[in-house]
């Protein structure tokens, strides 16, 4: 078995679960920030079997778009100005699991 761990834009979170769900696949979302923006972002954990890896990745892929979000960090003499950088569409990772319980 693996555990699909995909950070998602949370403007997407919900077309994603909702796909995965009406494909039997069963989703946990949880709230996450993310770690050079401090913006919220979306973690969806998916519990597959190996062979249905692939199919949970074209959901995640079709349904995520990549968006720009703009942010005044960048400091030269002392005048901070905009950057933009690319966010999304998914950052995904894919882990096996040693053991799956359900009590
Ligand atoms: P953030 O950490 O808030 O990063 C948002 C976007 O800022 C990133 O988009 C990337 O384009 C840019 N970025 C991040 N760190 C940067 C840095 N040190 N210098 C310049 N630009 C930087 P994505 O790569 O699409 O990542 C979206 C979100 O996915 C991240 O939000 C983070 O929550 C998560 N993420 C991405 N890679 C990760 C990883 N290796 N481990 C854990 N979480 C990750």
């Amino acid at each position: 078995m693996k555990l699909i761990l995909a950070i998602v834009n949370d403007d997407d979170a919900s077309n994603v679960m909702d796909e995965l769900n009406a494909n039997d696949y069963r989703v946990t979302r949880m709230c996450s920030t993310g770690g050079f923006l401090r913006a919220g972002n979306t973690t969806l954990l998916v519990g597959v079997e190996e062979e249905h890896v692939q199919a949970v990745l074209s959901v995640i892929e079709a349904r995520s778009r990549s968006t720009t979000k703009s942010i005044s960090s960048s400091q030269v003499a002392g005048m901070s100005y905009p950057i933009e950088v690319t966010v999304g569409g998914a950052t995904v990772f894919v882990v096996d699991v040693e053991q799956f319980i359900k009590y």
